[in-house]
């Protein structure tokens, strides 16, 4: 048996982990999500990192745009956009029931992991999705037009602002939810999910004992760069380590992981970075396709993670 537990965040994980499910059994699988892009919208509490990793899961996801329901349609919202709004975030009708209902359960005092739980459930999961804390968590993000709250920075106003810090409010009360810890410490493997580093991977580390779990757990960790060829595959990831001074490349991602992971996962684009990475961190680098484009190349990469984690064959 091979237990895994993985750090995630919104589209890259969520493809990362329907590939996990598929080469191990799905019970033995742990998601751990930020909920730093949470907000309240309309009275909702919207989850979009737990929602993307259910939808993609469930084989529910709106394909085009990796999060959002398939199949949904804007009349809701262009409902609303005619009373005047608030309309900036797309929240499709179909969709619209999962914020409904989670919103009802947690005025009903229950935490977010059991309403996640309960959704995960009736999507028919396996696998254990969990929000990383169940408390109030929220990324902000310090610009140069100044401090926005993540979802106003990333949708609203289409990320086009450049990043000068980012800080977690609430972080310094956050406890982790009930099980994260032990699935950490209980792992055979730990993967950090080729998510933001910043905006996705960071607001999981920093929940207090998180890093120090991952960190002590008897588990090799392996982290995927989200960066290719020097370009985020999807969002923010490459100007913000642009305009946070780091290098723009997979060895920059690699250093921000470098006190966390042993194992890096790098596109084969990359392959000329290897050495460097190697030399300069601590790192075991392997070099193999990183990009989800399909249902083998998820498998593919969730297999050659899990096999070069585990120094396996
Ligand atoms: N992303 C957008 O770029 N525009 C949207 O209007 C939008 C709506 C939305 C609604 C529900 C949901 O679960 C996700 C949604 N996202 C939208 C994606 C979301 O903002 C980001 O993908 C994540 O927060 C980043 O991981």
């Amino acid at each position: 048996m091979t237990r895994a537990a993985v750090l995630a965040g919104g589209v890259g994980a969520a493809r990362f982990l329907d590939g996990l499910v598929r080469v191990l059994p799905p019970e033995d699988v742990t998601a751990i999500v930020n909920v730093g892009d949470d907000m309240e919208w309309a009275g909702l509490h919207i989850s979009p990192d737990l929602d993307t990793v259910m939808y993609t899961l469930a084989d529910m996801v709106n394909p085009e745009t990796g999060w959002g329901l398939r199949g949904e349609s804007r009349r809701t919202l262009d409902r609303l956009s005619e009373l005047g709004g608030p309309d900036w975030f797309m929240i499709g009708d179909l969709d619209l029931a999962t914020h409904l209902f989670r919103t009802h359960w947690l005025g009903q005092g229950n935490p977010l992991s059991t309403v996640t739980r309960d959704l995960a459930k009736r999507a028919g999961l396996e696998l254990f999705i969990t929000p990383v804390t169940d408390d109030r968590l929220r990324t902000m993000v310090d610009t140069d037009a100044g401090e926005f709250a993540f979802q106003d920075y990333f949708v609203r106003r289409r990320a086009s602002d450049t990043v000068r810090g980012i800080r977690f409010d609430g972080i310094d009360t956050a406890q982790p939810t009930p099980k994260v810890i032990n699935a950490l410490l209980e792992a055979d493997v730990i993967v950090i999910a080729p998510s933001n580093p910043f905006l996705s991977i960071e607001p999981i580390l920093s929940v207090r004992g998180i890093r120090d779990a991952v960190v002590n757990s008897r588990a090799p960790v392996a982290a995927i760069s989200p960066i290719i060829g020097g370009e985020a595959v999807k969002g923010p990831a490459a100007d913000i380590l642009q305009s946070l001074g780091h290098d723009v490349s997979a060895l920059g991602v690699a250093r921000l992981y470098e006190d966390v992971a042993e194992v890096f996962v790098l596109d084969e684009t990359d392959a000329p970075l290897a050495d460097a990475i190697e030399a300069e961190t601590r790192m075991r680098v392997v070099v193999m396709p990183t990009l989800m484009t399909d249902v083998e190349a998820k498998m593919a990469l969730a297999a050659g993670t899990l096999k070069a984690a585990l120094h396996d064959g």
